[in-house]
């Protein structure tokens, strides 16, 4: 069920095996959660993290709740507190919890509890390269992540970096979830196209929602 009580439609799943795909589901709260994000990066400010390797990832980022996923010369990891301030990230929302958990039931992973939302957001041009998201302690619960403003293309791969990846066109609204026995599947984001987007402008924001403590 979406937020309305209307059925969801979820599909793709035959065609891209493990991805719960839920478009439009977080539309009548878009606009909501934007401003929520801009509450949160009002504490903690979106920053362009350094990968172990020195490189300046492309999409800035900022996270709410527990912990923060973070990133620099030591490694991937999450942290208590934002490295920015020293000080704990900001709560989250409940409305992101909401979202979260009633978009993973409807992919058929019941209860789900985010303890981290990492936020990133995506100027034109900025990408994220195929990755797995494999830093959290839990792996029996799913990824959830919701997309806000400027379409984006979603690159869907495998178990291994070698398959070649889908592409899925997501837009402000659509809500992806994985989990299960893609839960480690590689990922990514295509460089984003020159756009501007009523409720974002020149950006895309994505929330993930992850298990990660
Ligand atoms: O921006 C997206 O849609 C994907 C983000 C992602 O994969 C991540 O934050 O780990
Ligand atoms: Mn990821």
């Amino acid at each position: 069920m979406n937020t309305q009580g209307a059925p969801v439609q979820v599909d793709l799943f035959t065609s891209l095996p493990g991805l719960g795909y839920l478009p439009g589901f977080a539309l009548p709260q878009a606009a909501e959660l934007v401003g929520l994000v801009a509450e949160v990066a009002r504490a903690s400010p979106f920053r362009r993290m350094r990968t172990p390797g020195g490189r300046e990832m492309s999409a800035a980022m900022t996270n709410c709740g527990a912990a923060g996923w973070v990133s620099d010369a030591k490694g991937y990891r999450y942290s208590r507190q934002d490295p920015l301030s020293g000080q704990p990230w900001p709560g989250m929302p409940d409305l992101f919890r909401k979202i979260a958990a009633r978009a993973a039931a409807a992919c058929g992973f019941g209860g789900f509890a985010p303890d981290v939302a990492l936020i990133n957001r995506y100027e034109p041009g900025a990408k994220m390269t195929l990755h797995q998201d494999i830093d959290e302690q839990d792996f029996s619960a799913p990824i959830v992540s919701v997309s806000l403003g400027l379409p984006a293309i979603f690159l869907w791969g495998g178990v291994s970096r070698a398959d070649k990846p889908a592409r899925l066109p997501l837009h402000s609204g659509d809500v992806l979830v994985w989990g299960g026995a893609a839960r480690k599947f590689f990922h990514g984001i295509a460089p984003v196209k020159h756009g501007t987007h009523e409720l974002t402008g020149a950006t895309r924001l994505n929330l993930t929602f992850r298990r990660a403590l």
